[in-house]
């Protein structure tokens, strides 16, 4: 089926007018960093400077953020064509901004508030004075005619303190997590606040329509604003929410994924397994959004209910250390920890080990190898943004075989419909849908395969970058 005409999303628009000024990009950290050996400052790998590449090298790029390190700010420096301008984050910022307010409050606040939500008024105050210190630092270097394209839960102030400062720039807003619906955003107590810093934007990009339909209610019902989510009025200006799924280099991923050191690599993973009839595989960050307990206990459903399959199936999940300062990391860390070894202490044998767990980041190359050795890829979060993990595996998939088990909770299942679609609480729902995964003839892995390969490589990186700047340039 042709993926516009479900979503809707319009076809790719060329901007006819280039324009002059410059585009400024405002994130919480800046895309480079310190190679102590080189002795220099160099881009570090991530989706968003993927994306903004071809952008970036067409018109004159500036980006504002933090070096990571605290107390740090440099003067401007350059990297690769992008004048980089710090900003600096206090040590006992880190600990109430950043750690606090953004990964304490919002992150699970708009993640349905699936783990209990801190709200402590010494985390809000911080998280204003850094945002104020970003907007401020932008309205210093900003020029006539530039862009201001602000990202992410971590600087939702900044387009509001921007509107007041340089009231003529135009500013574009892009959320990568999900936004909650009104009755859960409404339980923070600066929700006015917030909502009203995101109307500073005159454009404001989300994940899913879900995410624009849950902002438009909050900004109605919070902001004041009047309207509908395509044209906001709110004091006197004309504000358009928008659904633009982010998405990965779908051509970068198959080139790597074709390399033969790839295939080989892949061929000697699973040699080195033992050549198991099925490899499951599951990459996150270790976070509790992303349902790795759940995902581990349908596996060992599916183990309870088919001895058969003991010795030929493999899970493999690769758990990224994330926000280890953050207690409730720190929990299901250990909750995962324990699961694996309940799995394999309960079924494993001298020749067959269930579950193999990392815990921790692997090179991309080898990453792709991972992705083109599973028969399975699980993808179960609770609740995610997009999650791009899926759209990689999918890419990755040259031969068109595979099979995507997808989470409806993730942003990534309102485009990627024809993946075994499943509710992530629902253990004996997932448990038979993995039961299904393992046998699934080639021919239907096909089948599904083919529909999500065209729907991931035609709404690549480059068509979300392409939109969100023709909406930007307005
Ligand atoms: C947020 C939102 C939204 C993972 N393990 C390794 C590794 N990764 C890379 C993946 C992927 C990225 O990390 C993870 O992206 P996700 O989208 O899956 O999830 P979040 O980190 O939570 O990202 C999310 C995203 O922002 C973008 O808007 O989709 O919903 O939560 O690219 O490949 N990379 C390497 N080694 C690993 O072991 N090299």
């Amino acid at each position: 089926m042709e993926p516009t005409s479900r979503f809707g999303y319009p076809a790719r628009r060329v901007v006819s007018d280039p324009v002059d000024g410059r585009l400024v990009v405002v994130a919480n950290r800046l895309p480079v960093r310190w190679d102590p050996r080189a002795g220099r400052w160099e881009t570090s790998p991530g989706g968003l400077v993927t994306a903004l590449e071809p952008v970036l090298a067409e018109r004159k790029g500036v980006w504002v953020g933090w070096t990571g390190t605290p107390d740090h700010a440099p003067e401007p420096f350059e990297v690769d064509g992008i004048t980089q301008v710090p900003v600096p984050i206090a040590e006992d910022e880190v600990e109430t901004y950043y750690e606090g307010f953004c990964n304490g409050t919002v992150w699970p606040l708009y993640h349905d508030a699936i783990r209990p939500v801190e709200i402590h008024r010494h985390w809000w105050r911080p998280y204003v004075e850094v945002n104020r210190r970003f907007a401020a630092r932008v309205a210093d270097i900003v020029r006539p005619g530039d862009r201001v394209w602000v990202h992410d839960y971590q600087l939702q102030l900044v387009p509001g303190f921007l509107r007041e400062l340089v009231p003529d720039t135009r500013i574009g807003f892009f959320l990568h997590i999900p936004f909650p619906p009104p009755e859960i955003y409404g339980r923070l107590p600066w929700r006015t606040q917030l909502v009203e810093g995101l109307l500073g934007a005159d454009v404001l990009g989300f994940q899913t329509r879900r995410a624009v339909l849950n902002f438009a209610g909050a900004a109605r019902m919070f902001g004041g604003a009047r309207g509908r989510a395509q044209s906001l009025e709110y004091r006197g200006r004309s504000i358009v929410a928008e659904t633009v799924p982010i998405s990965i280099d779908a051509d970068h991923y198959r080139a790597l994924s074709l390399a033969h050191e790839t295939v080989s690599r892949a061929y000697n993973l699973r040699r080195s397994l033992g050549k198991p009839s099925s490899i499951l595989l599951g990459v996150d960050r270790l976070d509790y959004t992303k349902g790795i307990d759940l995902r581990l206990r349908a596996f060992e459903t599916l183990l309870q209910r088919r001895p058969d399959l003991h010795g030929d199936v493999v899970f493999i999940q690769v758990a990224v250390p994330s926000r280890e300062q953050v207690e409730e990391y720190q929990v299901i860390r250990g909750r995962v920890e324990q699961l694996v070894g309940r799995i394999n202490g309960e079924f494993g044998r001298p020749d067959w080990i269930p579950v193999y767990y990392l815990y921790r980041s692997l090179p991309q190359d080898e990453l792709i190898a991972y992705y083109r050795a599973a028969d399975v890829m699980v993808v179960t979060p609770l609740r995610d943004g997009m999650n791009l993990v899926a759209k990689e595996y999918v890419a990755t998939r040259t031969d068109g075989t595979g099979v995507l088990v997808l989470s409806e909770f993730a942003g990534a299942a309102e485009q990627l419909d024809e993946a075994f679609i499943v509710n992530p609480y629902d253990l004996d729902q997932m448990a038979a849908v993995l039961e299904q995964a393992v046998s699934l003839s080639p021919d239907e892995q096909r089948t599904r395969m083919a529909a999500l390969r065209r729907s991931v490589s035609r709404f690549d990186v480059h068509w979300w970058a392409s939109e969100c700047l023709a909406s930007l340039d307005g």
